[in-house]
This record gives C-alpha cells, sequence and structure tokens, in this order.
C-alpha cells in the first residue's frame, strides 16, 4: 500500500512538471517584446539610405527604396550567410550571390515602375525597388 502511494506521487510530480513546462513555453510564445529594438533608428537609417540597400538578418533594409531610371544601387551584406538581390519577375536585375560580410551593386531599370525582389536563396525574403 505504501509503495503505490509513492508511485502515485511520482507520477503527480511528473505531470505537474509537463503542465509547468507547457505554461513557460505559451508565455514566452506571447511576449512580442524583442522586436522593438529596430524601430528606434528608423529615421537616421532614412536619411542615410541613398541608393544602398542593407541585408541584415535575413530582411532588406529599406523594404521600400525609391531610386532613379537606371541607379547604379549598392548593396551590402551585414549577415555571415550568402544572399542575392534578385528581381522577382521579368529578370530586371539581379545581384547574384553576395558573400557573407561582403557587398555588391546592380542597376536599377531604366523603366518607371515598383519592382519586388527576393532573394534567390531564402525566398521568404523580399522588397520593393520603385524607380520614378
Ligand atoms: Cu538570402
Amino acid at each position: 500500500m505504501f509503495h503505490f502511494w509513492k508511485r502515485a506521487a511520482g507520477l503527480t510530480a511528473v505531470v505537474a512538471f509537463a503542465l509547468v513546462g507547457c505554461s513557460s513555453t505559451a508565455g514566452n510564445g506571447s511576449a512580442t517584446a524583442p522586436t522593438a529594438s529596430g524601430t528606434g533608428s528608423g529615421a537616421s537609417a532614412a536619411a542615410t539610405a541613398g541608393s544602398t540597400i542593407v541585408i541584415d538578418n535575413f530582411g532588406y533594409m529599406p523594404q521600400s527604396l525609391t531610386v532613379s531610371p537606371g541607379q547604379k544601387v549598392t548593396v551590402v551584406n551585414k549577415d555571415s550567410t550568402p544572399h542575392t538581390l534578385t528581381a522577382s519577375t521579368g529578370k530586371a536585375f539581379d545581384t547574384g550571390t553576395i558573400a557573407a560580410k561582403s557587398s555588391g551593386s546592380f542597376t536599377a531599370p531604366t523603366t518607371p515602375g515598383s519592382y519586388p525582389y527576393i532573394c534567390s536563396i531564402h525566398q521568404f525574403m523580399h522588397a520593393t525597388l520603385v524607380v520614378k
């Protein structure tokens, strides 16, 4: 009888541990605070954007860059992973692979318009080049 009670108590402890594990995971999932850090320097980044696109942490900055027709655009890859900057349609422009911690460039299309682009290696990365 004593042994049975001891086993039951052990099982209860395991279940309680599992529940704690679940609830702490849910707590982490709902905490969205860490994304706030990038927005503070937005004003200064826009002021110096010019015709340079920066790739940092699997994202393009700025998300929309306006350039003149045929303008040269420099692309700086700050990640430790190779990336490309490739027009989504029509092959209007393509930097080819830009090595980690390196930079590349491309020439903007001469036809005004809005050109979405992606990284051909990580196709979830996307932003837009506006020519006008
Ligand atoms: Cu990439």
